[in-house]
């Protein structure tokens, strides 16, 4: 028996060598052929296909809402907050989308997500992508959090809530052979300290949509956007602090970015869209952060040295990726919107409309944002 398995162990690591020997050599002038001459072929006409797309009221979502839209899509916009749906609505239809769905859920509840796929359905008779995009954030310390249970709601929302409409979806995307779109993230493949909730979350729905591609093999396309810091609520700070709460929190978010650029949201959503109507796996942008997967991965020791460099408090004060972008004013180059407009979209104004002021909507809009600490 110890043979056997001793024979496997070197079948494996001979397998390793002839990868990184041979498969990665030849491969690599395969890649740039079909990238520079057959990729350029073979983007997918969206003219009249019925996308659902979930966390489309802010953000990347709704980004990706108008890149769609201009190609002709027709969109089913999923969210919680059903006013900013119908703005983000309204703007796809004037950029081209010829039919737009409004349909308020939340996700990280199987039914909402089953039946904003039935309706969309039966609206347009078919569904040819899914984009599973919906997504919350965090940034603090494990050590700072003084409300554990808060935390599932992460899991809830970015694993779950990305499961659920993909189930509910398969079989129709299935019978378009269509394409699924997830928002994972560059964190979900490198450590980044005080991101270990977020972290977890988005490296399981990466494992999660890497197997189910191998899965589904030709039938369904799967396309996992890993973006890095990209202009959008989340990087406005808004995020599950450390006593649960959802709120703004711009300190905690410069702490967290630090010295690392912002990317415009327009930009990524046309390199995403590029990338999904190509059939590419990875959509990984801005580009600074494809090394740093490379990186973590043939040498973890120095990702972890570099966070502890940039993110420790340990001396006391703030963590060197905030000083240094403080003292060499690197936050001016900021996207416009991230300087300027720290306010994020809220349902107040409907709720003065209606009379209620019952504060759901404005909870909703909240529970985006999970706090490390009371006070934060
Ligand atoms: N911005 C970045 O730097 C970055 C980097 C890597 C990955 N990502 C990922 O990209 C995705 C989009 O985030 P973003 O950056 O565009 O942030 P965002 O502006 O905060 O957008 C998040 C979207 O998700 C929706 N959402 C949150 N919880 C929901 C729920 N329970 N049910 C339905 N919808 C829900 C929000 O709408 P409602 O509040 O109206 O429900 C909003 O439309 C996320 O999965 C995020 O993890 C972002
Ligand atoms: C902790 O968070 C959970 C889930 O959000 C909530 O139900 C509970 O009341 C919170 N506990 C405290 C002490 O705030
Ligand atoms: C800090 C942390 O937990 N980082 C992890 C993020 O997820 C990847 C898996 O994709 C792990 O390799 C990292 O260690």
């Amino acid at each position: 028996m110890d043979l056997y398995l001793m024979f496997h162990s070197v079948l494996m690591h001979v397998a390793a060598a002839l990868v990184v020997l041979v498969y990665i050599p030849l491969s690599i002038p395969v890649k740039l052929f079909l990238w520079a001459f057959v990729k350029p072929l073979r983007k997918e006409n969206l003219r009249g296909k019925a996308v659902l797309i979930t966390g489309a009221s802010s953000g990347i979502g709704e980004e990706l809402a108008y890149q769609y839209a201009a190609q002709g899509a027709c969109l089913a916009l999923v969210a919680r907050r059903k006013k900013a749906l119908e703005g983000v609505a309204a703007a796809a239809r004037e950029r081209g989308s010829p039919d737009v769905l409004v349909l308020p859920a939340d996700v990280s509840d199987a039914d909402q997500s089953r039946r904003t796929v039935e309706e969309t359905v039966a609206h347009f008779g078919k569904l040819n992508h899914l984009v599973a995009n919906a997504g919350i954030w965090s940034s603090c310390s494990f050590d700072e959090v003084t409300n554990i249970t808060a935390f599932t709601k992460m899991m809830d929302v970015n694993f779950w809530g990305s499961v659920y409409p993909t189930y509910y979806a398969l079989p129709h995307l299935k019978a378009s052979r269509g394409k699924l779109v997830v928002s994972s993230s560059a964190a979900g493949t490198v450590a980044t300290s005080r991101m270990s909730f977020y972290n977890a979350t988005k490296a399981a729905q990466l494992r999660f949509y890497e197997t189910l591609r191998a899965e589904l093999g030709s039938e369904v396309g799967v396309t996992v956007l890993t973006p890095g810091y990209v202009e959008s609520e989340i990087t406005k700070g808004k995020g599950i602090q450390s006593s649960g709460n959802v709120a703004v929190n711009e300190e905690a978010r410069d702490e967290q970015i630090g010295v690392f650029p912002v990317g415009r949201v327009a930009e990524l959503g046309e390199v995403a869209l590029d990338g999904i109507r190509a059939g590419d796996w990875y959509v990984t942008w801005p580009s600074l952060f494809r090394p740093l997967q490379l990186i973590g991965c043939l040498a973890p020791e120095v990702m972890h040295w570099v966070c502890r460099a940039m993110y420790s408090t340990r001396k006391g004060g703030q963590p060197l990726g905030k000083r240094v972008m403080e003292a060499t004013g690197v936050k001016r180059l900021f996207p416009e919107a991230l300087r300027r407009n720290p306010a994020i979209k809220t349902e107040d104004d409907e709720e003065e409309r209606d009379g209620k002021g019952n504060g759901a909507a404005k909870d909703a809009a909240a529970a985006n944002v999970l706090q490390c600490s009371e006070g934060s």
